[in-house]
Protein backbone atom coordinates (compact mmCIF):
# COMPACT_ATOMS: atom_id res chain seq x y z
CA UNK A 1 0.00 0.00 0.00
CA UNK A 2 1.16 3.54 -0.92
CA UNK A 3 2.92 5.48 2.18
CA UNK A 4 0.48 8.28 3.18
CA UNK A 5 0.06 10.64 6.38
CA UNK A 6 -3.14 9.67 8.03
CA UNK A 7 -5.11 11.67 10.02
CA UNK A 8 -8.25 10.10 11.70
CA UNK A 9 -11.46 12.60 12.83
CA UNK A 10 -12.87 11.94 15.99
CA UNK A 11 -15.77 13.92 17.86
CA UNK A 12 -19.27 13.27 19.43
CA UNK A 13 -22.08 11.82 16.68
CA UNK A 14 -23.78 14.67 14.35
CA UNK A 15 -20.80 17.28 14.64
CA UNK A 16 -20.21 16.82 10.88
CA UNK A 17 -17.25 14.74 10.77
CA UNK A 18 -18.24 12.92 7.72
CA UNK A 19 -19.35 16.22 6.16
CA UNK A 20 -16.32 17.36 7.00
CA UNK A 21 -14.34 14.73 5.25
CA UNK A 22 -16.56 15.15 2.12
CA UNK A 23 -15.70 19.11 2.44
CA UNK A 24 -12.17 18.36 1.98
CA UNK A 25 -12.29 15.89 -0.54
CA UNK A 26 -14.61 17.52 -2.39
CA UNK A 27 -16.95 15.05 -3.38
CA UNK A 28 -19.98 13.41 -0.75
CA UNK A 29 -18.02 10.02 -0.50
CA UNK A 30 -19.33 9.77 3.43
CA UNK A 31 -22.33 9.19 4.40
CA UNK A 32 -23.97 12.15 6.61
CA UNK A 33 -27.64 12.78 8.51
CA UNK A 34 -29.41 13.56 11.09
CA UNK A 35 -31.27 12.45 13.66
CA UNK A 36 -29.69 9.77 14.76
CA UNK A 37 -26.08 8.76 14.14
CA UNK A 38 -24.76 7.89 10.79
CA UNK A 39 -21.16 6.23 10.64
CA UNK A 40 -20.86 2.90 11.90
CA UNK A 41 -18.79 1.19 14.70
CA UNK A 42 -16.00 0.00 13.67
CA UNK A 43 -15.74 1.14 10.17
CA UNK A 44 -13.08 3.65 10.02
CA UNK A 45 -13.53 4.10 6.53
CA UNK A 46 -10.91 6.62 4.31
CA UNK A 47 -10.25 8.64 1.66
CA UNK A 48 -7.25 8.95 -0.17
CA UNK A 49 -6.26 12.52 -1.71
CA UNK A 50 -3.20 14.64 -2.34
CA UNK A 51 -2.80 17.70 -0.81
CA UNK A 52 -0.34 20.09 -1.83
CA UNK A 53 1.29 16.51 -3.40
CA UNK A 54 1.53 15.01 -0.08
CA UNK A 55 -0.05 11.72 -0.14
CA UNK A 56 -3.03 11.97 2.59
CA UNK A 57 -5.32 9.53 3.90
CA UNK A 58 -8.09 10.38 6.02
CA UNK A 59 -10.66 8.19 8.09
CA UNK A 60 -13.82 8.45 9.49
CA UNK A 61 -14.72 7.30 12.70
CA UNK A 62 -17.87 5.93 14.52
CA UNK A 63 -19.37 9.11 16.85
CA UNK A 64 -19.51 9.75 20.62
CA UNK A 65 -23.30 9.14 21.81
CA UNK A 66 -24.70 10.42 25.27
CA UNK A 67 -23.95 7.64 27.44
CA UNK A 68 -21.62 5.50 25.48
CA UNK A 69 -18.29 6.67 26.71
CA UNK A 70 -16.75 3.65 27.38
CA UNK A 71 -17.60 2.05 23.94
CA UNK A 72 -16.81 4.40 21.86
CA UNK A 73 -13.57 5.14 24.07
CA UNK A 74 -13.13 0.76 23.61
CA UNK A 75 -13.98 1.44 20.04
CA UNK A 76 -11.28 3.96 19.30
CA UNK A 77 -8.55 2.82 21.45
CA UNK A 78 -8.85 -1.25 19.42
CA UNK A 79 -8.39 0.91 16.52
CA UNK A 80 -5.83 3.11 17.67
CA UNK A 81 -3.92 0.13 19.25
CA UNK A 82 -3.24 -0.97 15.54
CA UNK A 83 -1.66 2.01 14.30
CA UNK A 84 0.40 2.82 17.35
CA UNK A 85 4.21 3.63 16.95
CA UNK A 86 5.16 0.21 17.33
CA UNK A 87 3.75 -0.14 13.49
CA UNK A 88 4.77 0.55 10.24
CA UNK A 89 5.45 4.26 10.16
CA UNK A 90 2.81 3.97 7.40
CA UNK A 91 0.00 2.38 9.09
CA UNK A 92 0.49 5.01 11.81
CA UNK A 93 -2.50 7.48 12.54
CA UNK A 94 -0.05 10.39 12.71
CA UNK A 95 -2.35 13.51 13.43
CA UNK A 96 -6.21 13.59 15.29
CA UNK A 97 -8.44 15.84 14.27
CA UNK A 98 -10.72 16.73 17.27
CA UNK A 99 -14.47 18.10 16.16
CA UNK A 100 -16.30 19.95 18.20
CA UNK A 101 -19.24 21.60 16.74
CA UNK A 102 -18.66 25.55 17.54
CA UNK A 103 -22.83 25.63 17.46
CA UNK A 104 -23.11 23.79 20.45
CA UNK A 105 -21.17 25.86 22.26
CA UNK A 106 -20.32 22.88 24.80
CA UNK A 107 -17.30 20.40 25.32
CA UNK A 108 -17.55 18.05 27.63
CA UNK A 109 -15.18 16.71 30.61
CA UNK A 110 -14.87 13.59 28.89
CA UNK A 111 -14.06 14.69 25.18
CA UNK A 112 -11.33 16.79 26.94
CA UNK A 113 -10.03 13.85 28.74
CA UNK A 114 -9.87 11.86 25.66
CA UNK A 115 -8.09 14.75 24.19
CA UNK A 116 -5.65 14.76 26.73
CA UNK A 117 -5.45 11.13 26.13
CA UNK A 118 -4.08 11.14 22.65
CA UNK A 119 -1.75 13.76 23.47
CA UNK A 120 -0.19 11.28 26.06
CA UNK A 121 0.06 8.76 23.80
CA UNK A 122 1.59 11.33 21.56
CA UNK A 123 -0.57 12.35 19.07
CA UNK A 124 -0.49 15.34 17.27
CA UNK A 125 -4.02 16.66 18.12
CA UNK A 126 -5.95 19.43 16.19
CA UNK A 127 -9.33 21.18 16.67
CA UNK A 128 -11.58 21.57 14.58
CA UNK A 129 -15.38 23.73 15.22
CA UNK A 130 -17.40 22.56 12.57
CA UNK A 131 -20.31 24.33 11.79
CA UNK A 132 -18.90 27.25 12.80
CA UNK A 133 -21.60 29.05 10.50
CA UNK A 134 -23.82 28.41 13.14
CA UNK A 135 -21.85 29.83 15.86
CA UNK A 136 -20.67 33.87 16.73
CA UNK A 137 -16.84 34.56 17.01
CA UNK A 138 -17.21 34.93 20.94
CA UNK A 139 -18.44 31.75 21.02
CA UNK A 140 -15.56 30.52 19.13
CA UNK A 141 -13.22 32.13 21.39
CA UNK A 142 -15.15 30.97 24.19
CA UNK A 143 -14.79 27.51 23.66
CA UNK A 144 -10.98 27.92 22.18
CA UNK A 145 -10.07 29.22 25.97
CA UNK A 146 -11.62 26.08 27.38
CA UNK A 147 -9.28 23.78 25.21
CA UNK A 148 -6.24 25.97 25.95
CA UNK A 149 -6.82 25.64 29.60
CA UNK A 150 -7.50 22.32 29.91
CA UNK A 151 -6.29 20.79 27.35
CA UNK A 152 -2.09 19.98 27.74
CA UNK A 153 -0.84 20.73 24.67
CA UNK A 154 -0.11 22.67 21.64
CA UNK A 155 -3.59 22.22 19.79
CA UNK A 156 -4.57 24.54 16.48
CA UNK A 157 -8.09 25.35 16.33
CA UNK A 158 -9.73 25.55 13.25
CA UNK A 159 -13.41 26.67 12.35
CA UNK A 160 -14.87 25.42 9.64
CA UNK A 161 -18.36 25.33 7.64
CA UNK A 162 -18.49 21.71 6.04
CA UNK A 163 -21.68 22.53 3.84
CA UNK A 164 -22.77 25.30 1.62
CA UNK A 165 -26.91 26.54 2.82
CA UNK A 166 -29.50 28.68 1.41
CA UNK A 167 -31.20 30.40 4.60
CA UNK A 168 -35.45 30.76 4.92
CA UNK A 169 -34.43 34.62 3.78
CA UNK A 170 -32.54 33.78 0.37
CA UNK A 171 -29.47 34.41 1.61
CA UNK A 172 -26.23 31.54 0.92
CA UNK A 173 -24.19 30.29 3.47
CA UNK A 174 -20.92 29.41 1.72
CA UNK A 175 -18.09 26.78 3.54
CA UNK A 176 -15.01 27.77 4.75
CA UNK A 177 -12.00 26.72 6.44
CA UNK A 178 -10.27 24.56 3.81
CA UNK A 179 -7.93 26.55 3.03
CA UNK A 180 -6.87 26.44 6.98
CA UNK A 181 -7.15 22.78 6.96
CA UNK A 182 -4.71 21.98 4.28
CA UNK A 183 -1.99 24.56 5.56
CA UNK A 184 -2.67 22.44 8.73
CA UNK A 185 -2.48 18.95 7.45
CA UNK A 186 0.80 20.38 5.30
CA UNK A 187 2.43 21.29 8.31
CA UNK A 188 1.14 18.50 10.43
CA UNK A 189 3.03 15.85 9.17
CA UNK A 190 6.40 17.24 10.71
CA UNK A 191 4.31 17.57 14.25
CA UNK A 192 3.60 14.32 14.12
CA UNK A 193 7.61 13.17 13.23
CA UNK A 194 8.00 15.25 16.44
CA UNK A 195 5.62 13.84 18.36
CA UNK A 196 5.15 10.30 17.38
CA UNK A 197 9.16 9.61 16.49
CA UNK A 198 10.58 9.79 20.22
CA UNK A 199 7.76 7.75 21.62
CA UNK A 200 8.58 5.34 19.23
CA UNK A 201 12.13 4.79 19.98
CA UNK A 202 11.12 4.73 23.55
CA UNK A 203 9.26 1.82 22.72
CA UNK A 204 11.88 0.02 20.92
CA UNK A 205 14.68 0.76 23.44
CA UNK A 206 11.96 0.03 26.20
CA UNK A 207 11.94 -3.58 24.46
CA UNK A 208 15.79 -3.46 23.99
CA UNK A 209 15.83 -2.95 28.07
CA UNK A 210 14.05 -5.94 28.63
CA UNK A 211 15.00 -8.54 26.28
CA UNK A 212 18.29 -7.27 28.20
CA UNK A 213 17.43 -8.08 31.29
CA UNK A 214 15.75 -10.97 30.84
CA UNK A 215 18.89 -12.20 28.95
CA UNK A 216 21.09 -11.38 32.41
CA UNK A 217 17.84 -13.08 34.07
CA UNK A 218 18.85 -15.73 32.37
CA UNK A 219 22.32 -15.78 32.89
CA UNK A 220 21.93 -15.64 36.67
CA UNK A 221 19.96 -18.48 36.67
CA UNK A 222 21.98 -20.47 35.18
CA UNK A 223 25.59 -19.52 36.48
CA UNK A 224 24.30 -19.88 40.32
CA UNK A 225 26.84 -22.49 41.12
CA UNK A 226 29.69 -20.60 40.21
CA UNK A 227 28.04 -17.82 41.28
CA UNK A 228 30.70 -15.32 42.81
CA UNK A 229 29.55 -11.16 43.71
CA UNK A 230 32.77 -9.90 42.84
CA UNK A 231 33.10 -11.94 39.22
CA UNK A 232 29.41 -11.06 38.66
CA UNK A 233 29.86 -7.39 39.10
CA UNK A 234 32.86 -6.67 36.35
CA UNK A 235 31.08 -8.73 34.08
CA UNK A 236 27.52 -6.89 34.22
CA UNK A 237 29.40 -3.87 34.10
CA UNK A 238 31.40 -4.46 31.34
CA UNK A 239 28.28 -6.10 29.51
CA UNK A 240 25.92 -2.64 30.37
CA UNK A 241 29.14 -0.86 28.74
CA UNK A 242 28.28 -2.66 25.79
CA UNK A 243 25.22 -2.16 25.65
CA UNK A 244 24.51 1.70 25.63
CA UNK A 245 27.79 1.93 23.55
CA UNK A 246 26.98 -0.68 20.69
CA UNK A 247 22.98 -1.40 20.79
CA UNK A 248 21.43 1.60 22.33
CA UNK A 249 23.04 4.10 19.65
CA UNK A 250 22.34 1.56 16.98
CA UNK A 251 19.16 1.18 17.62
CA UNK A 252 18.41 4.79 18.23
CA UNK A 253 20.60 6.09 15.16
CA UNK A 254 18.84 3.28 12.79
CA UNK A 255 15.01 4.61 14.08
CA UNK A 256 15.96 8.08 13.33
CA UNK A 257 16.69 6.67 10.00
CA UNK A 258 14.12 5.27 8.85
CA UNK A 259 11.73 6.94 9.99
CA UNK A 260 12.93 9.91 8.47
CA UNK A 261 13.46 7.76 4.91
CA UNK A 262 9.63 7.23 5.04
CA UNK A 263 9.29 11.07 5.65
CA UNK A 264 11.56 11.54 2.98
CA UNK A 265 9.43 10.01 0.16
CA UNK A 266 6.47 12.58 1.33
CA UNK A 267 9.01 15.45 1.07
CA UNK A 268 10.22 14.47 -2.32
CA UNK A 269 6.42 15.53 -3.88
CA UNK A 270 6.40 18.40 -1.63
CA UNK A 271 6.11 22.37 -2.99
CA UNK A 272 6.20 22.83 1.55
CA UNK A 273 3.78 25.75 1.06
CA UNK A 274 4.48 27.84 3.87
CA UNK A 275 7.64 26.05 5.04
CA UNK A 276 10.56 25.94 3.37
CA UNK A 277 12.77 25.44 6.34
CA UNK A 278 14.26 22.49 3.92
CA UNK A 279 15.68 24.60 1.55
CA UNK A 280 14.38 23.42 -2.08
CA UNK A 281 15.16 19.73 -3.14
CA UNK A 282 16.60 19.21 0.30
CA UNK A 283 15.71 15.92 2.19
CA UNK A 284 15.34 14.84 5.76
CA UNK A 285 18.07 12.23 5.64
CA UNK A 286 20.46 14.65 3.99
CA UNK A 287 19.91 17.10 6.64
CA UNK A 288 20.38 14.43 9.03
CA UNK A 289 22.98 12.80 7.79
CA UNK A 290 24.74 16.39 8.32
CA UNK A 291 23.41 17.32 11.37
CA UNK A 292 23.35 13.72 13.48
CA UNK A 293 26.84 12.44 13.59
CA UNK A 294 27.04 9.25 15.65
CA UNK A 295 28.69 11.45 18.32
CA UNK A 296 25.64 13.27 18.71
CA UNK A 297 24.02 10.10 19.53
CA UNK A 298 26.01 8.91 21.48
CA UNK A 299 25.87 12.55 23.66
CA UNK A 300 21.92 11.59 23.41
CA UNK A 301 22.36 8.56 25.31
CA UNK A 302 25.10 9.31 27.44
CA UNK A 303 22.88 10.08 30.80
CA UNK A 304 22.22 8.59 34.03
CA UNK A 305 20.96 5.35 33.42
CA UNK A 306 23.72 3.49 32.77
CA UNK A 307 25.58 5.86 35.70
CA UNK A 308 27.98 3.13 37.87
CA UNK A 309 26.50 4.89 40.84
CA UNK A 310 23.54 3.24 39.49
CA UNK A 311 24.55 0.32 38.92
CA UNK A 312 26.73 0.33 42.38
CA UNK A 313 24.02 0.91 44.31
CA UNK A 314 21.96 -1.67 43.05
CA UNK A 315 24.75 -4.59 43.01
CA UNK A 316 26.58 -3.68 46.53
CA UNK A 317 23.97 -4.65 48.87
CA UNK A 318 23.47 -8.10 47.12
CA UNK A 319 23.83 -11.43 47.99
CA UNK A 320 21.95 -14.28 47.18
CA UNK A 321 20.83 -14.86 43.88
CA UNK A 322 17.26 -13.79 44.57
CA UNK A 323 18.16 -10.26 45.34
CA UNK A 324 20.57 -9.87 42.09
CA UNK A 325 17.37 -11.16 40.28
CA UNK A 326 14.92 -8.18 41.86
CA UNK A 327 17.64 -5.70 41.39
CA UNK A 328 17.99 -6.56 37.96
CA UNK A 329 14.41 -5.90 37.88
CA UNK A 330 15.20 -2.47 39.67
CA UNK A 331 17.94 -1.05 37.26
CA UNK A 332 15.08 -2.47 34.55
CA UNK A 333 12.55 0.30 36.18
CA UNK A 334 15.08 2.84 36.93
CA UNK A 335 16.49 2.82 33.39
CA UNK A 336 13.15 3.14 31.96
CA UNK A 337 12.61 6.48 33.71
CA UNK A 338 16.19 7.84 33.07
CA UNK A 339 15.44 6.75 29.34
CA UNK A 340 12.12 8.86 30.02
CA UNK A 341 13.00 11.88 31.27
CA UNK A 342 16.48 12.06 29.92
CA UNK A 343 17.18 10.39 26.01
CA UNK A 344 13.80 10.98 24.86
CA UNK A 345 13.38 14.74 25.52
CA UNK A 346 16.73 14.91 23.49
CA UNK A 347 15.96 13.06 20.55
CA UNK A 348 12.46 15.98 19.99
CA UNK A 349 14.93 18.72 20.61
CA UNK A 350 17.24 16.57 17.74
CA UNK A 351 14.55 16.74 15.55
CA UNK A 352 14.18 20.26 16.13
CA UNK A 353 17.63 20.92 15.05
CA UNK A 354 17.40 19.21 11.98
CA UNK A 355 14.71 21.25 10.84
CA UNK A 356 16.22 24.15 11.92
CA UNK A 357 19.18 23.37 9.84
CA UNK A 358 19.04 24.96 6.97
CA UNK A 359 16.53 27.81 7.74
N1 LIG B 1 -24.74 24.11 9.42
C1 LIG B 1 -23.87 23.11 9.33
N2 LIG B 1 -24.32 21.85 9.34
C2 LIG B 1 -23.40 20.85 9.25
C3 LIG B 1 -22.01 21.12 9.16
N3 LIG B 1 -21.36 19.93 9.12
C4 LIG B 1 -22.31 18.98 9.17
N4 LIG B 1 -23.54 19.51 9.26
C5 LIG B 1 -24.79 18.76 9.38
O1 LIG B 1 -24.76 18.01 10.58
C6 LIG B 1 -25.40 16.75 10.43
C7 LIG B 1 -24.46 15.63 10.88
O2 LIG B 1 -23.33 15.55 10.04
P1 LIG B 1 -22.47 14.22 9.86
O3 LIG B 1 -21.34 14.59 9.01
O4 LIG B 1 -23.30 13.08 9.46
O5 LIG B 1 -21.99 14.03 11.37
P2 LIG B 1 -21.01 12.91 11.95
O6 LIG B 1 -20.15 13.59 12.95
O7 LIG B 1 -20.33 12.18 10.86
O8 LIG B 1 -22.03 11.97 12.71
P3 LIG B 1 -21.87 10.38 13.06
O9 LIG B 1 -21.51 9.69 11.82
O10 LIG B 1 -23.20 10.00 13.58
O11 LIG B 1 -20.83 10.31 14.12
C8 LIG B 1 -25.74 16.65 8.96
O12 LIG B 1 -27.14 16.88 8.83
C9 LIG B 1 -24.97 17.74 8.28
O13 LIG B 1 -25.68 18.27 7.21
C10 LIG B 1 -21.57 22.49 9.16
O14 LIG B 1 -20.38 22.81 9.12
N5 LIG B 1 -22.54 23.43 9.24
MG1 LIG C 1 -20.33 10.25 10.32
Amino acid sequence: MKKRYNVVVVGRTGVGKSSFINYIYGQDVMKTGTGKPVTEKDAFECIEININDLPVRIFDSWGLEADKHEEWKKSLEKEFEKRDVTSDISDWFHTVFYCISAGSGRVQDFEIETMNEFIKKRYKVNVIFTKADQSSEAEIKELSEVIDEEVKGEVEKIPVCNEEKKLMNGNKVEQFGKEKIIKMIDKGFWDSIKMRLPKRVEQKIFDEVDAWCLEQKEYIEESVNLFNAKKMKKFMKKKMEEFKDETLVELINKEIKDILKVYNIFVENISFEGDKSFGEGKSFVAVYNKAITLEVIKAIITVAPFHPILFKGLFNRLKGKKNILKAIDGFNKKMKKEIQLGVIPKISDVLEEIKKEDR
